[in-house]
């Protein structure tokens, strides 16, 4: 029988949407393996909260390369003062690639948190946006929405490894939870990434597995 994890203990899955699928405008490696491996621990409730984020980007977002004359997909710019890495254009809202996957049943999921919603600012982590004009890294309420739920752990998987799963698992450290990443259910942008995002996390005291 599976396990069923201790009540302080929440799941976060991140972004697990078509457009970081194989074939999808910003894919992530292997991408769709992680797929039935979640859909496993949604279905077997193994934890008893359950968050999910959604990457969801107006159209004309300040991430997309498009917005960037004479800017490529991949080039790290200058936003607000900050290093961007600039996208193709992703998981804008309403649109088919930016839907929860279908082949995952959400139902059990306590909070759907949509992030990257304004324009003007990326947010890669689901505890925090990224910066915004003004300087500053806005909180998206996650810590305290778990606090108050009694939680003191989170399990991170989902897409992508070396971007939002990396961050959100580092914030969540950073806001004091105890972390552990499902590193073989997570994929990456870029397999290149896979040694520092280790190190990142060895770095940060992050448990990996
Ligand atoms: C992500 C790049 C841009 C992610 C989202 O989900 O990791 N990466 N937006
Ligand atoms: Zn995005």
């Amino acid at each position: 029988m599976d396990v069923v994890f201790p009540a302080d203990t929440a799941l976060i899955v991140v972004d697990l949407q078509p457009d970081f699928m194989p074939g999808g405008a910003l894919a992530c490696f292997e991408g769709d393996a992680i797929v039935p491996g979640i859909a496993r621990l949604l279905a077997a409730r193994r934890y008893q909260t359950v968050v999910a984020t959604q990457d969801w980007h107006p159209p004309a977002h300040a991430s997309f390369a498009a917005q960037h004359a004479g800017q490529v997909p991949f080039q790290v710019i200058a936003l607000h003062g900050q290093p961007q890495t600039l996208w193709p254009d992703h998981c804008v809202q309403g649109t088919p690639g930016a839907e929860l996957d279908p082949r995952v049943d959400w139902s059990c999921a306590d909070l759907i948190l949509r992030k990257g919603t304004r324009a003007q600012v990326d947010s890669y982590s689901a505890f925090r946006e990224n910066h915004g004009p003004d300087g500053t890294r806005p909180s998206t309420g996650l810590a305290g929405w778990l606090r108050e739920r009694g939680i003191a752990q989170v399990h991170v998987c989902g897409l992508a490894r070396d971007v939002c799963v990396l961050w959100t698992a580092q914030d969540a450290q950073a806001e004091g939870f105890g972390v552990r990443f499902l590193w073989e259910l997570t994929r990456p942008v870029s397999p290149a990434g896979d040694a520092p995002t280790r190190e990142a996390l060895q770095q940060a005291g992050i448990a990996i597995g």
